[in-house]
């Protein structure tokens, strides 16, 4: 009974004591990483009871990373607005009005400059989007490669987001000294198709093997809220959970619901709804980065200390994501205090396999 329980574990070294709860588990939670989830299996993790799913999702986060820091990123919009695609989301459609204000591709200097100020606060990499459906081979894209050249050079993690690419830009970049790319699949590939019509989703699938054969590290995750059903969240898991490898970031976004936008006035989603998708992102991908991303603004502290518990390990700070307002950073500063968080330092998770991490072994 509880009181035998509670004796042994008294005695026990803390790793034995983390083995002794780990039995209570419903579910087996091991330490493989595993590429071949079942539809069913993703729909049984994340369909529990949510109390029960946020103690497995805990317990395994703390297997493979370090609870008490979180990654601290920096987004820039290099190039806004004026992009000929149609997703619905976005505010840098041309097909919506929308208060975004276009810009051309900004200078280097402009780029280094946020960048500086990026790694002054506390940030560890740094991530360029572009509001372009795809990469094209111009004085752009060579522009491109010198920011991200530029960037790396101050030891900040690189990231793009640039839209579809082809291997030999994948290669480039990578020569360039990017880190990682970000290319989300954003919902599943049946729900696809009501959110965006302009590209399909097998693009998608093709950008992230150039983005993988070239040696980059993927950046891909989705959004909720913008009125996909349960199924189509686990499909969307499913999906990325059997890429091999994982993506090593998985960025969870709630939908910023901008005005003129189609999703305007998308039903907001309760936080539960995140809370499921962080933990069962982290169950499924246990040695990935999660990132509670997009629509933090709209979730209160306890919200976003949930989604901590839940398995996300990063954040992006500053005033803005790339076109809409973010928390404040001395609100952030203050939520890092308060949960006795620390900001994770640089570089550290991209030496992080697929076994638990090697400090834990002389726990
Ligand atoms: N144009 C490139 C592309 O679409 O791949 C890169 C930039 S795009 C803005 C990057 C990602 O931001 C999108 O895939 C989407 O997941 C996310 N995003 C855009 N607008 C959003 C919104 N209103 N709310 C939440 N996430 C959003
Ligand atoms: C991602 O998944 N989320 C970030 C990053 N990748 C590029 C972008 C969020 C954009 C939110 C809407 C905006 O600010 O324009
Ligand atoms: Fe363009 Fe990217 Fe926005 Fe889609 S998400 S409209 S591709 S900037």
């Amino acid at each position: 009974g509880g009181v035998l329980r509670c004796a042994r574990i008294v005695r026990l070294s803390p790793r034995s004591k983390r083995q002794v709860e780990t039995k209570r588990d419903t579910m087996p939670i091991d330490n493989n990483i595993r590429h071949d989830w079942s539809l069913e299996e993703v729909q049984t993790i994340y369909g529990q009871p949510v109390m029960e799913l946020l103690y497995q999702a805990a317990s395994l986060h703390r297997r493979f990373h370090d609870p008490s820091e979180v990654q601290v990123c920096s987004l820039l919009s290099v190039k806004t607005g004026g992009c000929p695609e149609d997703c619905a989301y976005c505010p840098q459609s041309s097909r919506y009005e929308t208060d975004v204000k276009s810009h051309p591709l900004l200078s280097l200097d402009e780029v280094l400059d946020a960048a500086q100020r990026a790694k002054a606060s506390g940030s560890t990499r740094f991530c360029m989007g572009a509001a372009w459906r795809e990469v094209r081979d111009n004085e752009e894209f060579e522009a491109i490669l010198r920011m991200v050249h530029a960037v790396r050079e101050l030891e900040l993690e690189v990231c793009c987001t640039l839209g579809m690419l082809k291997p030999e830009q994948a290669r480039r970049l990578k020569e360039a000294g990017l880190t990682a790319y970000n290319h989300n699949l954003d919902t599943s590939e049946s729900f696809y198709p009501e959110i965006i019509s302009t590209r399909r989703y097998q693009e998608r699938l093709d950008t992230l093997k150039a983005v993988r054969d070239a040696g980059l590290t993927v950046c891909c995750g989705g959004i909720v809220g913008m009125g996909e059903s349960d199924p189509d969240r686990i499909e969307m898991l499913q999906t990325l959970a059997t890429l091999e490898p994982h993506p090593e970031s998985v960025p969870i976004n709630l939908l910023v619901a901008v005005e003129g936008t189609p999703l305007a006035h998308s039903e907001p989603v309760p936080t539960w709804d995140m809370i499921r998708m962080i933990a069962t992102a982290r169950i499924l991908m246990p040695s990935s980065m999660v990132r509670l991303s997009a629509g933090r603004l709209h979730m209160s502290s306890e919200a976003q200390a949930l989604c901590f518990l839940a398995g996300a390990n990063s954040i992006f700070s500053g005033e803005k994501l790339l076109t809409t307002a973010n928390p404040l950073q001395s609100d952030d500063d203050s939520l890092f205090d308060l949960l006795g968080l620390k900001a994770k330092p640089a570089f550290d998770h991209l030496v992080e396999v697929s076994q638990p991490r090697a400090k834990d072994a002389g726990r």
